[in-house]
């Protein structure tokens, strides 16, 4: 028995590549054409099978490695006789179409490349050599291994899928495309079930969504591109906005509010707290008005937790803010007990820790409200989404001068659009429309704070 190094082949466009699987371990028993490693290049991922037959000794390669031609993959105590009793004479799986392993350097020294997530037949060449390498007779040391082709076993590490968790339906049971799709349906529909079961009335949330997975397409193909990674803070409040959505009935009333004398108030304030530098925002004035709201309509200040609703005893109201990083919620605690000068400071103090990216995790949780304000921007009405589990949120908008009948005359009017999205479990499109209509009567004469 001879000691044998076994290197990466010859594999053409597939240089400098990236190990994304090393399918033996030291002491394996492997035949001939049994792969060893998988690579993967950013188009496609290939198998790289032994050369020999024999006993893995030591291994050269590990998860993450780049390797090309001519790599030391490992050394093998090799043993010829043994992998030729072993081999197959003719691969039972062999489609008709299925290129000869004799034909060809590279069909020789290595399973044929399969594109990264593109659906293939099931008799493709791409799918069909690797799986029979695998699972030749006499390699029971990797029977073990999930029974699925490169392009498989890319699609599943997409999406996270553990293979050995999915039941193969294709021959001697092969795990195809397929399979990880109904494997992925199955568990978001169970997730979605247990989720909403926690955050429901009880009821049961109904059948998985039963998506299509999302389209990949090669961007380049039709123009230059820059990829970019999305930054953390992207990333969780994208993962919680999409279950908000997903999860909530949102529906979004729209109400307007005439501002003009509040405008006015809040004008006259600046001016006289200029000095102290103080500049009162509309933001401070509508979270004031939205906790008189709060009051009056308890049922927009509570939480479905399970089979019953959590009435909060507390005012603490979130912001949306607009930060470099994405997007963050603040939260200004005990908003009912505070002066219009104390939020007004807490405001700043807080957007300005969002923007810089210092804010502490405690002054992110336990929001009874949002408010979400574009007013510093644009837009006129747009429907916020649910940050859950609060039962509404309230957008605003840029405020506008509009001619408004007085009864007698059009007067000039400033004008502030409201947009409140609500957990239609929770809050009946009436009340939501009489929460607006209150809030609206408030901004318009903001002595009713006091009532
Ligand atoms: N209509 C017209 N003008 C408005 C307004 C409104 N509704 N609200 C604010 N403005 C004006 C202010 O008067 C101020 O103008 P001046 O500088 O001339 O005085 C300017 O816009 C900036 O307002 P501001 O400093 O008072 O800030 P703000 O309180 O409006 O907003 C904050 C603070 C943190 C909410 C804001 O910076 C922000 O991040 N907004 C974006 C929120 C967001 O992204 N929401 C979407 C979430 S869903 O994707």
């Amino acid at each position: 028995m001879a000691m044998v190094e076994i290197k990466v082949p010859d594999i053409g466009d597939f240089a400098d590549v990236a190990v994304i699987e090393v399918l033996v371990k030291p002491g394996d028993s492997v035949v001939t054409e049994q792969s060893l490693i998988t690579v993967e290049s950013d188009k496609a991922s290939m198998e790289i099978p032994s050369s020999q037959s024999g006993v893995v000794k030591d291994i050269f390669v590990k998860l993450g490695d780049r390797v090309a031609q001519g790599s030391v993959i490992l050394s093998l105590e090799a043993s010829e006789a043994a992998a030729s009793a072993a081999l197959p004479t003719a691969p039972p799986e062999a489609p008709a179409n299925a290129p000869s392993q004799a034909s060809g350097a590279m069909q020789k020294a290595m399973a044929p490349v399969s594109a990264p997530v593109a659906p293939q037949p099931a008799s493709a060449p791409a799918q069909a050599v690797p799986a029979q390498a695998i699972h030749a007779p006499g390699a029971a040391v990797v029977s073990a291994l999930p029974h699925a082709s490169p392009s498989v076993r890319k699609f599943a590490r997409e999406l996270g899928v553990p293979l050995e968790d999915v039941k193969g339906s294709g021959p001697k049971g092969r795990i195809t495309e397929e399979d990880v799709k109904n494997f992925t349906k199955a568990v978001m529909g169970g997730a979605a079930r247990t989720q909403a079961m926690s955050s429901s009335a009880g009821a049961d949330a109904g059948a998985p969504l039963g998506l299509l997975p999302w389209p990949k397409v090669d961007f380049e193909k039709f123009g230059p591109v820059i990829r970019q990674d999305l930054s953390r803070i992207k990333k969780i409040s994208g993962a919680n906005l999409h279950r908000n959505w997903v999860m909530i009935p949102h529906v979004t009333n729209h109400e307007h509010a005439d501002v003009t004398e509040l405008e006015a108030l809040r004008v006259q304030l600046n001016k006289e707290n200029e000095k102290a530098g103080v500049k009162f925002t509309l933001l401070a004035f509508v979270i004031k008005a939205v906790v008189a709201a709060l009051k009056k309509f308890p049922d927009f200040n509570a939480s479905l937790d399970g089979e019953a609703l959590v009435y909060k005893q507390y005012f603490h109201i979130g912001f949306a803010a607009d930060t470099p990083n994405g997007l963050v919620v603040p939260v200004l605690r005990d908003a009912d007990q505070k002066g219009l000068m104390q939020i007004t400071q807490e405001l700043a103090e807080l957007s300005k820790k969002a923007r810089e990216g210092k804010l502490l995790p405690g002054e992110m949780t336990g929001g009874c409200f949002t408010i979400s304000s574009l007013g510093g921007i644009g837009g006129r009405y747009f429907s916020p989404i649910i940050n859950a589990p609060e039962v509404a949120i309230l957008g605003l908008s840029k405020s506008f001068m509009e001619p408004v009948w007085n009864g007698e005359a059009f007067a000039p009017r400033l004008t502030l659009p409201m947009s409140l999205s609500y957990d239609h479990r929770v809050i009946d499109g009436a009340l939501a429309a009489r929460f607006n209509a209150y809030l609206s009567q408030i901004l318009a004469d903001f002595r009713r704070v006091m009532l």
